[in-house]
């Protein structure tokens, strides 16, 4: 088995007084500094009763912590380090059983957490362990057993699978249709493109790193990292850019799938594998709305993720349809650039304000990551903790709350109190805040982080938001419903993907020539997200109702599926199976209950219109439960759940 972790911990010395080093930590963070202090120094002092995060604060800015509080924190710490320092740093023992919980107690404020440990100590991966590698390797288990496994995509999940398959020494071939590594992190390259969950938790908790130069940090560093993993763990051989996997068919006579693949000269080939791992993402097929006249445009237009740079903005008119995530992002940069920017919002997002959204990391995160590298760690499971299934109580629908339309329960309309007070500070203009507002329960849809910017742009004079309806496209603009034209030299179509259209346009046929989009028939559904009857050893990444609105972060997602997978091989392969397909029973009575979970969620109702339902009206995308019952699940494959050949 090999293993790869990105960046090694190796602290830095120091040689500042106390004063110098106590001013380093007046930005951080007190509780992640407490644990990782701690951890450094095996100085258990610092935890005090005193200190303690309050659950019931823990989501409020600086978790709740008085002035005092943090102060005193800040001192501790800095007091511990010199401490450390002047008896030359003597190297802690790796916390581990009790010791490892007293740490976990004190950030979590004593909340009950005795089920959530392993997973706790999974994302933490104290001192680099990685307890998701595999505990077994095919040269052991079955050493004349020869596999082959095709992986359709190098982003964030088909790098974390890989991984975890040369880990348990199984052979595979990546299949990259780009010329590059990254999937989404590659195809939006749009102006402001930034991640919007921080990044010491959007990271592998097998290659965490103390180089983000943000907390949210632009594309291009989201790009640098999946590269910088990609290399690290060596794939490069194992990949084939330019090549595109249109489709794969399963022969029951030699239990494979035949791949056919198109490289970028046209050529074409065909090639067994045993199993299929799909890793093509959810958002990467922009999807350009059928509006009257969009063939007339006579300037530039193109798609939020299909950024064309050569068209310049300066000192132009632009044109923005669409003020979702992306649009969100890409807006103000172009108002800093348009002569006149005109957009057009069909539904306004709820903003979560978030102060630090647009950051660099200061000199003293800076410096502590240097000298206690593990901050990083306790930094994620911090934000790991905090944010888990922080929200997701507050999407829960109470049926017998009357004002629905509005908010779903007496959670979410404090929720949306909150966020109303924030809009209205923001827009001071009653004519703005009324078009800013949304209508719909908070947390129905994604939010949009903002720190401001949004308001400090819709209030720039040369920016018009737009809010009646488009009736069509013109040769030189927008007309909308009210008879208005819009002129503009440049169109940007910030509108989405073709998000429940999973898989397409790969052509997929399984046991007895089931094409797997017309059993879909556009309502995708999969068991775990990952398997569907009648596609034997066909795994999803990504795949159907695996999504998350307000908890957590998608890669955590990625690396449950990628155990789960590599565990299902293992299954095979311990078993003499040559197949394994998802019992039908087992899938159908899954979805029922994943469905039945979305319609309780705010995202599940009716008169909510979103990406996150597909053309039946249906939640294909979203996870309603919690993280813990996600990663429990997808532990270890059951072989009751499959027919095993
Ligand atoms: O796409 P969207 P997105 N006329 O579908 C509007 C992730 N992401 O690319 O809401 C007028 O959310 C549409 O209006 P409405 C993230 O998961 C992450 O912005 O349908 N308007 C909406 O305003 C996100 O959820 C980051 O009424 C039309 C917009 O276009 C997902 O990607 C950054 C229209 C589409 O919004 C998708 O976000 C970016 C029409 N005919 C994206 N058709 C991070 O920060 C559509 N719209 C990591």
């Amino acid at each position: 088995m090999s293993s790869a972790t990105v960046v090694v911990d190796t602290p830095a010395r120091f040689s500042e007084d106390e004063v110098a080093v106590r001013a380093r930590l007046d930005e951080i963070d007190v509780v992640p500094l407490l644990l990782a202090v701690s951890h450094a120094t095996g100085d258990r002092s610092i935890l005090r009763q005193s200190l303690r995060p309050d659950p019931a604060t823990m989501m409020m800015p600086a978790a709740g912590m008085t002035a005092a509080q943090a102060t005193e924190g800040r001192n501790a710490a800095a007091s511990a380090l010199c401490r450390w320092r002047d008896s030359g740093y003597p190297a802690a023992p790796t916390p581990t059983g009790a010791d490892l919980r007293s740490l976990i107690d004190f950030m979590t404020g004593g909340a009950a957490v005795d089920e959530y440990m392993p997973l706790l100590r999974e994302e933490l991966a104290i001192d680099g362990e990685d307890l998701r590698a595999p505990e077994w390797a095919l040269s052991t288990l079955a050493p004349q057993r020869s596999i082959s496994v095709a992986i359709v995509g190098a982003g964030m999940s088909g790098i974390a699978v890989a991984h975890r398959l040369q880990q348990a020494g199984v052979p595979f071939t990546i299949f990259e249709k780009n010329p590059e590594v990254g999937g989404t992190w590659f195809d939006n390259s749009y102006p402001g493109c930034r991640v919007d969950v921080p990044n010491h938790l959007y990271s592998y908790s097998f290659a965490q790193t103390a180089e983000w130069p943000q907390f949210y940090s632009t594309q291009g560093h989201l790009l640098d990292y999946f590269r910088a993993c990609f290399d690290s763990l060596g794939l490069g051989p194992r990949t084939r850019f330019g090549t595109e996997v249109v489709g794969a068919e399963w022969s029951e006579h030699d239990s494979c799938w035949m791949v056919l693949t198109r490289a970028s000269d046209g050529s074409e080939q065909v090639e067994a594998f045993d199993t299929i791992i799909s890793a093509v993402g959810q958002l990467n097929r922009p999807s350009i709305p059928n509006i009257t006249g969009r063939e007339r445009f006579a300037g530039s237009s193109f798609h939020s993720a299909r950024w064309d740079h050569s068209v310049e903005l300066d000192g132009r008119r632009v044109g923005v349809i669409g003020t979702g995530a992306s649009g969100a992002q890409l807006i103000p940069h172009i108002a800093a650039r348009a002569s006149e920017l005109t957009i057009f919002q069909r539904t306004p997002s709820w903003l979560l304000p978030t102060p630090n959204y647009q950051h660099d990391i200061g000199p003293g995160l800076r410096w502590l990551l240097e000298t206690i590298p593990s901050y990083k760690r306790w930094d994620r499971l911090w934000i790991f903790w905090q944010i888990h299934e922080g929200l997701l109580p507050m999407t829960a629908i109470d049926d017998t709350w009357t004002d629905s339309d509005r908010s779903v329960s007496e959670l979410n309309d404090r929720l949306r109190t909150v966020f109303t007070e924030y809009l209205a500070h923001q827009f001071g203009s009653p004519d703005l805040l009324a078009k800013a507002l949304p209508l719909y329960p908070p947390l129905a849809k994604r939010f949009v982080r903002d720190d401001g910017t949004w308001a400090e742009t819709l209030t720039q004079g040369h920016v018009h938001l737009v809010t009646e309806v488009i009736a069509e496209i013109t040769a030189t603009g927008v007309r909308t419903a009210d008879g208005t034209e819009h002129e503009f030299d440049v169109l940007v179509y910030a509108t989405g993907f073709e998000a429940s259209q999973f898989l397409a346009p790969i052509c997929i046929v399984g046991r007895s020539g089931a094409d797997l989009h017309d059993r879909w028939a556009g309502d995708s559904r999969a068991y775990l997200g990952m398997t569907v009857p009648d596609f034997p050893n066909l795994f999803l990444m990504y795949g159907p109702n695996t999504n998350i609105v307000v908890n957590g972060s998608i890669i955590l997602f990625s690396e449950c599926e990628a155990d789960y997978i590599v565990d299902s091989i293992r299954l095979m392969v311990a078993g003499g199976h040559r197949s394994m397909e998802c019992r039908a029973t087992v899938h159908d009575a899954y979805n029922e209950r994943v469905d039945a979970g979305n319609r309780r969620r705010a995202w599940g109702v009716p008169a909510v219109d979103s990406w996150y339902k597909n053309a039946t009206g249906r939640v294909s995308q979203n996870w309603p439960f919690g993280l813990l019952e996600f990663w429990q699940q997808t532990r270890t494959a059951n072989s009751a759940d499959y027919h095993l050949r």
